[in-house]
């Protein structure tokens, strides 16, 4: 057992065999402090028989860190963390008469710790997994961390990613504090929460916890990002709407798509292609007749003109066919994952295929040659990984029988067609402990690498299965930026600790339905707390098919994950947002909001790579006291008050939306607004085209003027929103703004090639008063960006008049300047102040330069 207190807020306590060593997730993937070499046991830990019998004292020594304090016993070992400031235990693996389920248990193959939790803690995190009791995690539920193509209608299972984290929000007489626990492990696992209590059941690696102190749900993403790695900078142009199908079977279909979005007026800026353009489903290949190279780079060169993306799908098998070229320099480069000395065996889409092992130096190497030569045929602008849980269509080990060929290049077929047989058991194939697999206790290797395989260094793939993903992540990210120098953009089905500084995430084959609408709020929130930000669900559902009205309101969620795709399975009907004009409508009117707001976004892009906190974000992470936002899962913020309330049902043209305490302001009209005392439930009108939107009181954002390409939307003036209380007579509010070259690779203020604002406003005495403080305003000021207008929302009495001044500067005195007090929409009298629903005073400042 070895502990430190790392920094300020983050305590680690890591345990392991002081005899032997044991496999741990690579220090060169996840770059972080070795522990020293631990010489000898200092605890033992109790055995399960006598658990009931034995009688506890406790006569711990005790370290105090500046907030974490780690306290330990030695026989038996237990240890527990407590939070300095208010004397609450955090972490407690003491076990009790009334417990018996804390032991330590410490076996080669079986790991299990728990820890004591007050009732009311509230709980996050713990995934992949779609969770139909919403974010907070619900007692009993089960939760396992395995990474498995299993697709996100699966309940309560472990999905593509691993994510052994929770943050823990507790609330004691109205003041909450959050702090963060990481069990850094690689192993499957499942996690048992019964409220009280919480244990981690491990199936190997060692027990390496981090304690993160928060105290507020963003100090926690703070640190834990600080040591897992900060959320990737995404281009600008990522931000903006994506358009996927599977079954796009040529390009003139993928040109008329594109065609399409034009005539309906709908913003697009990347259109995808799922494995058609590939030929016999093989990476880095093109189908000569459906996508021929010369029409493919004529449309490219168009596309990219209008300065709209192409991104492409790649799979980690790679085809076993003698005469592809990338495999026949992945075996002249011994690249692949092993099994009894050869590589490994599985089927997936081109048949028989060989999984890279991005362990090995080599492969990664190999690999980010193979990405440079198909950059070369075809430039993309990103990949997207898919089916890297590894997914395999086969259980054990296969053979190519004599003359058989699977069936490819014609569409679907999962069946195993390769002779297939089980794996000799090892105790790597069939391990003591079952975790959940797939969420029916199946067996580990069940549709993925045998977990007896072998990686570079002898490593077994039953340790390192949940970092395949991640893995590749970062080689593909590596070779990415090893192209033209730009910003990567990867999209990744499988993810573990560390994804969000590589890659994005979508949370994978949903279904069009509204319950799928809903779970897609709660993967997208926990991803946020996973470190990757960067997320979104496939809209409309991937299959079977939408209704119309489902894909409405999808859409109108959709424009504000952070990540926004249209993506569709093979079978599905076309649902690209122009097939019905309803929701053509529909999306105009909320992608039409997403493009104004992209200078928004990209800040908390920015915000997000800086101080990992996430683009979406739960209600409590700004309203950390509000209990009623502790499981809230129906609405989120985008940064820290931008809310969006969307529709989730069925037939219904309004939506109950909570409202935490202040004025909050309806962001398309800007005149409603909604003034709540006490966090309580309003009903809004949400016809079937609209989207509630409101912005919180004392913000600033900053807005353009939306366009149908974000490169287009990019250059038009700017303007700020800035929101006081309702009629306040005194306030004060702030916000941000970061713009930047967002083809270099790194994104910072320093290099010449960005700017970022602070903007304030204050209102007093009929004074308003707005004023900014730039840093390195050369960039912007290059481009030639201005803010042209300012609206300010929520002044009382300008009958009685009123002063602006932006930069230090008296506008009313500048004749360029229009100073609209005409559209004041009140109608109520601003006495009715209990009434929910007023209308705002608005100012609008035009003509700024
Ligand atoms: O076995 O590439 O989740 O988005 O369309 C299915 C085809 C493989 C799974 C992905 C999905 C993608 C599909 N892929």
């Amino acid at each position: 057992m070895f502990f430190r207190h790392e920094t300020d807020n983050r305590l680690r306590v890591y345990i392991t065999d002081a005899e032997k060593q044991r496999w741990e997730v690579p220090y060169n993937l996840l770059p972080r402090e070795k522990p020293p070499a631990l010489k000898q046991t200092i605890g033992r830990s109790r055995t399960r028989k006598d658990a009931y019998a034995y009688t506890y004292t406790l006569t711990p020594s005790e370290y105090a860190g500046s907030e974490l304090i780690f306290l330990y016993t030695t026989d038996p070992f237990t240890f527990s963390v407590k939070r300095k400031s208010n004397g609450q235990i955090l972490f407690d693996s003491r076990s009790d008469e009334s417990d018996p389920y804390s032991d330590l248990v410490f076996k080669d193959q079986y790991l299990e710790i728990s820890t004591k939790l007050p009732k009311d803690a509230s709980l996050y995190g713990l995934g992949e997994n779609t969770q139909p009791h919403g974010i907070k995690l619900y007692p009993n539920d089960p939760y396992t961390l395995y990474t498995t193509d299993l697709s996100a209608i699966n309940l309560n299972a472990d999905l593509y990613g691993s994510h052994p984290v929770y943050m823990d929000l507790r609330n004691i007489d109205g003041e909450s504090s959050t702090h963060g626990v990481l069990l850094l492990n690689s192993n499957g696992m499942d996690v048992f929460y019964r409220g009280n209590s919480l244990t981690y059941k491990v199936i190997g690696g060692v027990l390496d916890f981090y304690f993160f102190s928060g105290p507020t749900p963003l100090d926690v993403v703070d640190q834990y990002t600080q040591l897992i790695g900060r959320p990737a900078p995404m281009p600008y142009w990522s931000l903006g709407f994506h358009q996927c199908r599977w079954g796009y079977h040529n390009l003139s279909v993928v040109e008329d798509v594109v065609e399409n979005y034009k005539k309906a007026k709908i913003p697009l800026d990347v259109i995808w292609n799922d494995d058609d353009h590939m030929d016999g489903h093989k990476d880095f290949t093109l189908n000569p007749t459906n996508y021929p190279r010369p029409k493919l780079l004529e449309f490219l060169e168009k596309i990219h003109g209008q300065g709209m993306k192409y991104i492409v799908i790649i799979d980690p098998g790679i085809g076993v066919n003698a005469s592809y070229g990338v495999y026949q320099r992945g075996i002249a480069n011994d690249v692949f994952i092993k099994y009894e000395g050869k590589p490994y065996l599985a089927q997936v889409w081109p048949g028989a295929v060989n999984f890279p092992d991005f362990l090995n130096p080599k492969t990664v190497e190999w690999w980010g040659d193979e990405i440079r030569r198909f950059h070369e045929l075809v430039p993309v602008d990103g990949l997207w990984i898919d089916m890297n849980e590894a997914s395999n269509f086969c259980t054990g080990l296969c053979t190519i029988p004599e003359g058989r060929v699977c069936p490819n290049g014609t569409g679907p077929g999962w069946d195993c067609c390769l002779d297939c047989k089980n794996v000799t058991k090892t105790r790597w194939d069939d391990p003591p402990y079952k975790i959940n697999a797939s969420g029916i206790q199946a067996l580990i290797g069940y549709k993925t690498i045998a977990t007896s395989a072998s990686h570079y260094n002898g490593v077994l793939e039953y340790d390192a299965h949940s970092i395949y993903g991640f893995s590749q992540a970062i080689a593909t990210h590596k070779a990415l930026q090893g192209l033209e120098g730009k910003r990567p953009f990867i999209l990744s089905r499988s993810t573990f600790v560390g994804s969000g500084h590589y890659a994005a995430h979508w949370t994978g084959d949903n279904k069009g339905t509204w319950d799928d609408l809903k779970y897609s709020i709660s993967t997208m929130l926990n991803f946020g707390i996973f470190g990757v930000p960067m997320v979104g669900s496939d809209i409309c559902g991937f299959y079977p098919a939408p209704t119309e009205e489902l894909c409405n309101r999808w859409i109108e969620l959709g424009a504000f994950y952070p990540f926004s795709r249209d993506h569709a399975n093979f079978y599905s009907p076309r649902q690209e947002l122009y097939q019905w004009e309803t929701v053509a409508e529909s999306a105009r009117n909320a992608l039409g909001m997403r493009y104004k707001l992209l200078p928004y976004l990209y800040t908390l892009n920015y915000e997000a790579h800086t101080s990992g906190a996430p683009i979406a974000q739960p209600l409590f992470f700004t309203f950390t006291n509000e209990t009623k936002c502790y499981g809230l899962s129906t609405q989120f913020l985008l940064g820290s008050s931008l809310m969006v309330s969307p529709v989730l049902e069925e037939k219904k043209t309004s939506t109950d939306a909570l409202f935490p305490p202040g004025s909050w302001y309806n962001l398309f009209d800007m005149a409603q607004v909604i003034v709540s005392k006490e966090a309580h439930y309003i009903t809004l009108d949400a016809p079937l085209h609209v989207i509630n939107v409101h912005l919180y009181q004392n913000t600033i954002i900053p807005m353009q003027q939306g366009g149908l390409i974000s490169k287009e939307a990019r250059m038009t003036p700017f303007s700020l929103v800035v929101t006081f209380p309702m009629a306040a007579t005194v306030g004060a509010a702030k916000g941000n703004l970061f713009v930047d070259d967002d083809e270099l690779p790194e994104m910072k203020l320093g290099n010449g090639y960005s700017t970022y604002v602070d903007f304030y406003a204050t209102v007093s005495n009929g004074m308003v008063k707005v004023w900014s403080d730039v840093r390195e305003s050369k960039f912007a000021f290059d481009k030639g960006w201005i803010i042209e207008k300012v609206t300010v929302l929520g002044l009382d009495g300008v009958q009685g008049g009123f002063e602006i001044e932006v930069d230090g500067n008296p506008v009313a005195n500048t004749s360029k300047v229009k100073i609209s007090t005409a559209e004041h929409k009140y109608t109520e009298k601003l006495e009715d102040r209990d009434q929910d629903m007023m209308k705002s005073v608005m100012i609008e400042v035009k003509g700024l330069e």
